[in-house]
């Protein structure tokens, strides 16, 4: 794209210049000060309503990006109603040493982001149509933490997810695949993770466009994926089809909260 994240001429200082939403007054990611979360009763759990689902896992220079071909939705939460999910993708720095997720928690940087990012039904599942609607965008960012021991005590969904990312080491590169064919689920993706505990805010998409559009839903409990299974993102991946760069750090530095409001269920 003519956009990009670290490069020397080339890096999110500059987004603003040709994406001009960059600079606006509720961009994301935010570091998410604990103590300072208002507290907010309405934050009922979210849900999903799951189904088999063709998808589609692409290398697209930018992240790795899983489209849902049809057919999954999100609903609670205090969302103005449901929302279909759309695709999800990560962020992530460099190795689980490294760490590159986006929102950060008292100053706490993961090792990687999930966000699901869900539409308005009204969009038809078009992220830049919902992107022109101040909630037209739900996203949920799952923190991703290092889980002890090796990719034998992951869920099933981790490791065949995963195993696609051989598949699609240059840019466009793209792979289907049927979920249920493929023993792969969202749920079992977050594993345990409570969708009751989470930070809500109003924000932003986090690259170019930047489009003030989104409701984000950062959850609290982060899902623990094994070392081995985090540093494939980073050493398998790569930028672009003709050069060697290795797809690493791709996150955005965390944006000015200035008046916005982090609300939390506290019970
Ligand atoms: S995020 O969840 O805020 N990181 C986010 C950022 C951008 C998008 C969705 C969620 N939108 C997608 C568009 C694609 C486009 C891509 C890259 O951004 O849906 O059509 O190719 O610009
Ligand atoms: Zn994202």
């Amino acid at each position: 794209p003519s956009w990009c994240y670290h490069l020397p001429s080339c890096n999110e200082f500059n987004w603003a210049k040709n994406y001009s939403n960059c600079s606006g007054t509720r961009q994301s990611p935010i570091n998410i000060v604990s103590e300072s979360a208002k507290p907010n009763n309405n934050l009922s759990e979210i849900h999903f309503e799951n189904s088999s689902n063709i998808m589609s896992i692409e290398n697209n220079g930018e992240t790795v990006n899983v489209t849902l071909e049809s057919g999954v939705k999100i609903s609670g939460g205090d969302l103005s109603g449901e929302y279909d999910t759309v695709q999800f993708h990560f962020h992530w720095g460099n190795g689980s040493s490294v760490p590159g997720s986006e929102h950060t928690v008292d100053g706490k940087r993961y090792p990687m982001e999930l966000h699901i990012v869900n539409t308005k039904p009204i969009y038809n599942r078009n992220i830049m149509e919902a992107a022109k609607d101040p909630i037209g965008i739900a996203a949920l960012g799952f923190f991703i933490e290092v889980m002890s021991g090796n990719s034998t005590g992951q869920p099933e969904s981790w490791r065949n997810l995963t195993s696609y990312l051989a598949n699609i080491k240059e840019k466009h590169n793209n792979v289907s695949f049927n979920s249920a064919a493929a023993g792969f689920s969202l749920k079992d993706l977050l594993g345990n993770v409570s969708l009751s505990k989470y930070y809500r805010y109003l924000g932003s998409l986090t690259i170019p466009p930047c489009n003030e559009a989104v409701v984000w839903t950062v959850f609290k409990e982060p899902i623990k994926v094994s070392k081995d299974l985090i540093d494939l993102f980073s050493t398998t991946l790569h930028f672009n089809d003709n050069t060697s760069q290795l797809m690493t750090n791709v996150y955005r530095s965390v944006q000015n909260q200035r008046d916005r409001i982090v609300w939390t269920q506290r019970s």
